[in-house]
């Protein structure tokens, strides 16, 4: 079983998207693990974005992401990473597919909504800086009964 990393950007709390965002989350199957409303300092966007500080993107992206509140939410599942890449949709809400998350609520790349960990390892990366241990929680649902593995 698989957990992964999701941030409720600003734009989604401003537009009070969160519940239908997460119910698409829960719909799919995926448990919620932890969860946190809070607000990203400028340390964390820099940590969280390690990958992106030199684009010129960043000041921007960092200045909204810090802006105000977002939502940090852990999921488990099975190939998580991949379900919920395929659930946000594209980067750019242009391109992405109808059906998916920024392809139906979005059209502004700068104001995609939603962030998913793009590999496991940017995963246990990511929910390190999120999330103590001790906050995200393992329990058992009945239907994780139903999983086959494979
Ligand atoms: P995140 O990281 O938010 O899940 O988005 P993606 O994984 O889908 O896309 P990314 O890492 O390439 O971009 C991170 C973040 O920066 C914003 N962005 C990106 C932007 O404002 N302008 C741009 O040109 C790009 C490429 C959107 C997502």
């Amino acid at each position: 079983m698989e957990r992964t990393l999701i941030l409720l950007k600003p734009d989604a709390l401003q537009r009070g998207l969160c519940g239908r965002i997460i119910a698409r989350l829960e719909d799919r199957g995926l448990k919620l693990a932890g969860m946190k409303l809070m607000r990203m300092d400028m340390a964390v966007a820099r940590k969280h974005y390690e990958a992106h500080v030199n684009r010129s993107f960043f000041v921007g992206l960092a200045e909204f992401m810090t802006s105000r509140p977002i939502v940090a939410i852990a999921v488990e599942g099975k190939n998580a990473v991949d379900v919920v890449r395929g659930t946000m949709g594209a980067t750019d809400p242009q391109k992405a597919a109808p059906g998916t998350v920024r392809g139906d609520f979005g059209i502004d790349i700068a104001r995609n909504l939603i962030h998913g960990s793009d590999s496991p390892e940017a995963a246990e990366r990511e929910l390190a800086i999120f999330f103590k241990p001790e906050e995200l929680l393992s329990y058992e649902r009945e239907t994780d009964r139903w999983i086959i593995e494979s």
